[in-house]
């Protein structure tokens, strides 16, 4: 786990279909430019072969438009990812793996329940990603991938070959959310899902909310995933993703959190996503990205 491992497998997906904003397949390239391997290298972590999983690009238009925006191409995607992460989970590598837009995660948590009985779930996060079918107001997978992981939308993480079990909605774990949908906020309050706002990382202070995520995400489970979308920073912070929200965590918030995850020696895997290098003017988001890693695989100050 994070902060003991001294293997980590970094898992390449240039994927932006589930999206629906080109830029976000460069996000991998361009976080591994930032000196990720240089600093992972640094902490001494052993960092195997990187893999790039050779994502389906762009289809061709023919006939009307879906409504689910590139399902097949997501599907096809999500199976590749999940193949190379239950490899890494298998020998006992801590898959890293760098998005791409966040249905990449719909990937990196078919090939961890191949692995893992029960995995918990810590989804950093300024949106829900909660919609189904019939709440999405876009079409866009990215924003249904936790619906999928529970097996709240028609299209199940279990319909992905090699998938081991749905998540259990009493494991998973939503930090910095600030701009859900009603199906969402619906979807939250019936199934009773555990969803740190920004409004309860104000009152309660992140170390406390951090503290009560461990315990839900690693309640009777053998594993944690983190799956970071880095628009639950604060847009200050990180420009360059595809939905910036203001409000969101600063730097050291942010910092803090993947401290304590580390400190706590129970997460298992990390997803990196929605980094947009196209939109990212004032260049540090990727560097941020890099920086985010190395604080959960166990960077210190002192
Ligand atoms: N909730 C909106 C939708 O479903 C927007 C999703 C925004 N995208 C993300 N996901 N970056 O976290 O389309
Ligand atoms: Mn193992
Ligand atoms: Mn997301
Ligand atoms: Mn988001």
């Amino acid at each position: 786990a994070a902060g003991t491992q001294k293997k980590v497998r970094l898992i390449r997906v240039p994927f932006w279909l589930g999206g629906g904003k080109a830029g976000t397949d460069l996000g991998p390239e361009y976080i591994v430019k930032a000196g990720l391997m240089r600093k992972l290298r640094a902490m001494d972590i052993e960092v195997e072969d990187e893999i790039e999983v050779d994502c389906p690009v762009q289809p061709l238009l023919t006939g009307a438009p879906a409504r689910i925006k590139y399902l097949p191409e997501v599907l096809e995607m999500s199976g590749l990812v999940g193949e190379q992460v239950y490899r890494a989970a298998a020998r006992d590598s801590f898959p890293l793996i760098l998005g791409g837009d966040h249905s990449v995660a719909i990937g990196s948590l078919a090939g961890l329940t191949a692995h893992y009985e029960n995995l918990g779930v810590i989804w950093f996060d300024a949106h829900g990603d909660l919609n189904t079918e019939e709440t999405t107001p876009s079409g866009n997978m990215h924003g249904m991938a936790l619906a999928i992981a529970i097996g709240k939308s028609n299209f199940k993480l279990t319909d992905i070959p090699g998938a081991g079990s749905l998540i259990k909605k009493e494991n998973i774990v939503i930090i910095g959310a600030r701009e859900l949908d009603p199906g969402e906020r619906e979807l939250i309050r019936s199934e009773g899902i555990a969803c740190f706002s920004m409004h309860e990382i104000d009152r309660l202070g992140i170390a406390a909310v951090i503290e009560k995520a461990l315990e839900i995400a690693g309640n009777g489970t053998d594993g944690i995933h983190v799956s970071f979308d880095l628009d639950c920073l604060d847009p200050r912070e990180a420009a360059g993703v595809g939905t910036p929200v203001p409000g969101g965590l600063n730097y050291r918030e942010a910092h803090f959190a993947l401290e304590l995850l580390s400190e706590s020696k129970r997460v298992t895997s990390m997803d990196i996503v929605e980094v947009n290098p196209l939109l990212d003017y004032d260049r540090r988001t990727a560097t941020l990205a890099v920086e985010l890693a190395t604080s959960l695989l166990g960077k210190r100050i002192l």
